[in-house]
């Protein structure tokens, strides 16, 4: 990212600042859609009534995740345009300390969009980018999200599915797949799908997932399921909730 230098760590809105910036670059890049920029106003409000901070809750949420994707048979982390633009390098370094794979999915799919952002994200260190042989499909879902790999989110038994609108997430839990969501509005559909919602931006959660992979790295099985059945979504999301209306 070019120019991230020129806005001081010690800015108070750096994080922010940094975002935004990053997916400008997404959208001159022909990464992120123009709808991203709208998710990403989104985004900044909540993150705003947040506190621009992780929760405690969120900060369980993240280790729990951390888990469930160090217990996965078969771990994928979707790639959206905004994710690609905002953590491309955590989101490989996430992979990497899981065991995950990566492929993307788009809402607004095109081909050219597709290799940009492989090629952005092998950039960024990735070896084995999938989505692009969209080779089978999520049943019930018409639209472009429906395009999966067979060897990829079909397969998976957890998938993380950070910053989209609901219905596909709905697909995959009728899938029988577990459901890791990244998302700001604890209201919105997909964390509330979501057997782990994370309510937090993702350009802090990604790098906290990854953290706590890296400590539960020797963790027992019984110690990570032991993880994963602490963890209370409901209590996840309505602290979220309380901690925007409390304002
Ligand atoms: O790249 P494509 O073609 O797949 O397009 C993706 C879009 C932008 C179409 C898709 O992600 C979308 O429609 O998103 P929505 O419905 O606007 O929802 C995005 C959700 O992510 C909203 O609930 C936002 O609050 C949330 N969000 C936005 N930025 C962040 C975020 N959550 C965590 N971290 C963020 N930085």
């Amino acid at each position: 990212m070019t120019d991230e230098v020129e806005i001081p760590e010690d800015h108070p809105r750096y994080q922010s600042l940094l975002t935004r910036h990053r997916i400008e670059e997404g959208v001159e890049k022909g990464i992120t859609s123009k709808q991203g920029l709208i998710a990403e106003g989104r985004g900044e409000s909540f993150d705003y009534l947040l506190g621009e901070g992780t929760l405690q809750s969120a900060d369980a949420a993240e280790r729990a995740a951390a888990a469930r994707l160090l217990l996965a048979e078969h771990a994928v982390l979707s790639v959206n345009g905004n994710v690609a633009a905002l953590v491309p390098g955590e989101t490989v370094a996430l992979a990497e300390a899981t065991g995950a794979d990566i492929e993307v999915n788009l809402f607004g799919r095109t081909e050219e969009r597709m290799r940009a952002i492989a090629d952005h994200l092998r950039e960024h260190g990735a070896t084995n980018v999938k989505g692009l042989a969209a080779d089978a499909r999520i049943p019930g879902l018409e639209h472009e999200r429906g395009k999966v790999d067979e060897d990829g989110i079909y397969d998976a038994d957890v998938v993380l599915v950070p910053l989209e609108d609901g219905d596909r997430a709905e697909a995959l839990a009728e899938m029988g797949k577990t459901e890791i969501v990244i998302d700001l509005n604890p209201l919105s559909r997909s964390p509330r799908t979501a057997a782990i919602p994370i309510i937090d931006n993702i350009i802090r959660a990604v790098p906290n997932v990854t953290e706590h992979a890296r400590d539960l790295a020797d963790a027992s099985r019984d110690e990570l399921e032991a993880i994963v059945a602490d963890f209370d979504r409901d209590a996840a999301l309505d602290d979220a909730e309380r901690a925007i209306r409390d304002v």
